[in-house]
């Protein structure tokens, strides 16, 4: 049975997760409204993982005996400037949650929750991977400019991205039917 505070920590990482979801969702709106399509599909796969880091974390929390309290998700911002600024504000929010993913394992640590730290440990390599994935879209951003045969690039290349559930989703009730 897992303990208060490593639940009450959970649930609060559950709710981040799911404004994260909702964040590149928004985006990925955002995005197709200006008919950047592969920009938006990059966020909407991105919108789908956020979910399943979300519903990774509901189904261990209920396989410890846990108690899962969903809350009030804040209404993400849609507007957000040029494909620069956007993906610089998805950096600064990746690093942000990297943040409180360390903080949930130092929770863990400090509980003496063993489970939960090795469990934790997917999602620490998940945001190292995030931040370099986002930091080369940003990179690449900079370095061709804006122009919009470059933007049309770069749009044709985040249009390959497709959703694949991760391999630990195998041996939770998240496997896909
Ligand atoms: Fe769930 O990794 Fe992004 O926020």
């Amino acid at each position: 049975m897992i303990n208060q505070k490593m639940q009450d920590g959970i649930n609060g990482q559950i709710q981040a997760e799911m404004y994260s979801a909702n964040l590149y969702l928004a985006m990925s709106a955002y995005c197709e409204n200006k008919n950047l399509k592969g920009f938006a599909n990059w966020l909407r796969v991105q919108y789908q993982e956020e979910t399943f880091h979300a519903t990774y974390l509901l189904d261990y929390l209920l396989s410890r005996g846990g108690k899962v309290r969903l809350q009030t998700i804040d209404a993400p911002p849609a507007e957000f400037g040029s494909m620069s600024d956007l993906f610089q504000k998805v950096l600064e929010h990746e690093q942000m949650v990297t943040g409180l993913i360390n903080g949930l394992y130092e929770v863990a640590v400090a509980e003496k929750d063993v489970a939960t730290q090795i469990f934790l440990q997917w999602y620490v390599n998940e945001q190292v991977e995030e931040e370099a994935n986002v930091s080369e879209i940003l990179d690449k951003l900079v370095l061709l400019g804006e122009k919009p045969s470059e933007l049309l690039y770069l749009d044709k290349e985040l249009a390959l991205r497709v959703f694949v559930l991760p391999a630990v989703a195998n041996t939770t009730k998240t496997k896909q039917a």
